[in-house]
């Protein structure tokens, strides 16, 4: 069913759709699904879930194997300013390999460029454009970036990420400055900290597509084995598998083609420290 055109309608759950976990949310933002609303009922039911093309999940709570937060979505917006609140590689690099996981796009929005110069901007947009991510750079005071986003989001669905404060909700009310919907409001309401609370909606924009915002993917890790985190820092692939030791982690290991390769500064420090602490967080 096309979401856009479709009127909407409340739904249950069906009870087999929850085999397993009772805790754990079977149906995210973004699901297609099969419903009967032929019941004479007040609201239909939901009978099964079609399978996902892609998606967005991390690492959840004790006892539950993972947590969809958005499902379908085609792009992952990842907003960072480089200055105020300053630029934070680690969390990029987060999004990056959560995008990289669930099969979206990544496109980093370079946010508030009037705030920083090209000699800050050129080399961070160089190494994240080198990585295979579209990257835009965008000021809402200067409209700069503005049209390409906006022409990026055209008929697709994409989620919104990012740090506090980078300038989110600026930048969809200077892309939509017509249109009625606030977002961002919902990270507020929600409360940072109570993570089991997902409040994530999905919007239709007034020029087709959807964008989805949920306060979930703030601050969140990404559902990775230790073991294949490698493989989703993309410019470490041409060495993986050549390493001393099978399974290294390229952390503590000797002769390690990774290690290697930071100091033939084939892969940067920085995406190197990204990867160890991603690393040590899972
Ligand atoms: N100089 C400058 N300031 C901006 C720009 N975009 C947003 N701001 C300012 O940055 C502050 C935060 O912007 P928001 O749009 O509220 O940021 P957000 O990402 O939605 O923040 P949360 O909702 O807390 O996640 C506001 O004071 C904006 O006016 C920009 O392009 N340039
Ligand atoms: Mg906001
Ligand atoms: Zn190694």
């Amino acid at each position: 069913m096309d979401v856009g055109e479709a009127e909407p309608h409340l739904c249950r759950i069906r009870g087999s759709l929850f085999k397993g976990n009772p805790h754990q949310n079977k149906i995210a933002v973004g699901d297609e699904v099969e419903i009967d609303l032929n019941v004479a009922e007040d609201a239909g039911w939901i009978l099964s879930l079609l399978p996902r093309r892609t998606k967005l999940a991390r690492r959840p709570a004790i006892g539950v194997p993972e947590q969809v937060l958005v499902s379908n979505a085609e792009i992952l917006l990842i907003v960072a300013s480089l200055r105020d609140p300053a630029f934070r590689e680690g969390l990029v690099d987060r999004f990056l390999v959560a995008a990289s996981c669930g099969g979206l796009e990544p496109l980093l929005i370079l946010s508030k460029a009037d705030l920083s110069t090209c000699a800050e901007i050129t080399p961070i947009q160089e190494l994240y454009s080198s990585l295979g991510c579209t990257v835009l750079v965008t000021s809402v005071p200067e409209s700069r970036g503005l049209d390409s986003l906006r022409e990026l989001m055209r008929d697709r669905i994409s989620v919104l990420s990012g740090h506090s404060g980078v300038g989110k909700s600026s930048l969809i009310a200077a892309l939509f400055p017509d249109w009625g919907i606030r977002i961002g409001q919902v990270s507020k309401k929600s409360g940072k900290g109570r993570h089991t609370t997902i409040m994530a909606e999905m919007f239709p924009l007034p020029q087709g597509g959807f964008i989805v915002d949920t306060p979930g993917i703030r601050e969140f890790a990404p559902l990775v084995k230790p073991e294949e985190l490698d493989k989703h820092f993309i410019e470490f692939n041409p060495f993986l598998g050549q390493c001393r030791f099978k399974g290294c982690s390229h952390r503590h290991e000797p002769q390690c083609v990774i290690k290697e390769a930071v100091s033939a500064e084939k892969i940067t420090e920085q995406r190197y420290r990204s990867y160890c602490s991603l690393y040590d967080s899972l």
